[in-house]
């Protein structure tokens, strides 16, 4: 899964891609490189990130989303947490949703989902992008992602979504420390039982910049390296990453030997 950010505040790639040509032949390019999902997102969730009003999301995503549309064939994921943002993703071609507030955000999203016959992503976050980083403090971090993501799953089938169609993802770097993501990614075989494909965002995330010590998000990818495939040899399915090209050959190595 390739990271499209058309936000001015991405951690990463802030700024970079809100031109809809620049952001397509981005698009492309990860496609090309061997992305099998473009997610595109409007509205930062780094810590802290200032959230924005549906409508401003809508306007940097719309006009991207539709040349992305026309430039690539792989489905393309929509990163948001509202519902009305995401309405109006599915009508412009997106094929999923990545909900990194597993549908808790916005009470309709679920039913969205359910009714457009859409795959979700819930993605377990602490809190609020605003509050996650503020001391997280939990009593065992896995069993408690898993409890989360499996009473969230519950609650998306209930809505109407069938099994097949949810995707879970342990919320690397969202209201976690270093050890937090650490013991999560050690552990990650736990999430892997309860049944859905899980996705693994580690991309130039902080853990990787205080163990590498690297500031600098960009000077990451060795360090997401190792995670990548870690990850992978722990039972992730997807792998949601900035550095396509790079990440491809991470991946082509650590599932051939994973599956050898
Ligand atoms: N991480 C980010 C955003 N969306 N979605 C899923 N499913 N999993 C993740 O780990 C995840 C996510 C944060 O990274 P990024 O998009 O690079 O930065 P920002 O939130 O600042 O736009």
């Amino acid at each position: 899964m390739g990271i499209l950010n058309v936000t001015p505040d991405s951690f990463s790639d802030g700024g970079k891609w809100s031109d809809p040509e620049r952001a397509a032949a981005h698009a492309a390019a990860m496609v090309a490189a061997g992305a099998a999902i473009v997610d595109v997102g409007a509205e930062s969730t780094r810590p802290g990130a200032t959230p924005v009003p549906p409508e401003v999301e809508l306007a940097r995503l719309r006009p991207v989303l539709r040349a992305v549309r026309q430039a690539v064939r792989v489905p393309l994921s929509v990163d948001t947490m509202k519902a009305a943002v995401a309405r109006v993703a599915l009508a412009e071609g997106a094929d999923l949703v990545n909900d990194v507030s597993a549908g808790r955000f916005d009470a309709a999203m679920l039913r969205l989902c359910a009714t457009e016959r859409v795959p979700i992503v819930l993605m377990h976050m602490r809190g609020t992008p605003q509050t996650m980083q503020h001391a997280p403090r939990y009593r065992d971090v896995v069993a408690t992602v898993v409890a989360f993501l499996r009473q969230r799953a519950a609650v998306a089938r209930r809505a109407g979504i069938p099994r097949q169609a949810i995707v879970v993802d342990p919320g690397i770097g969202f209201g976690k420390t270093l050890q937090h993501n650490l013991r999560l990614l050690a552990n990650l075989g736990t999430l892997v039982r309860l049944g859905y494909p899980v996705v693994v965002g580690v991309s130039r995330k902080g853990f990787i910049g205080q163990l590498c010590d690297r500031p600098d998000p960009a000077s990451r990818d060795w360090g997401t390296a190792a995670a990548v495939a870690l990850a992978v040899a722990h039972g992730a399915r997807i792998l949601r990453v900035h550095d396509v090209p790079a990440m491809r050959d991470v991946l082509a190595v650590a599932t051939a030997v994973v599956d050898a």
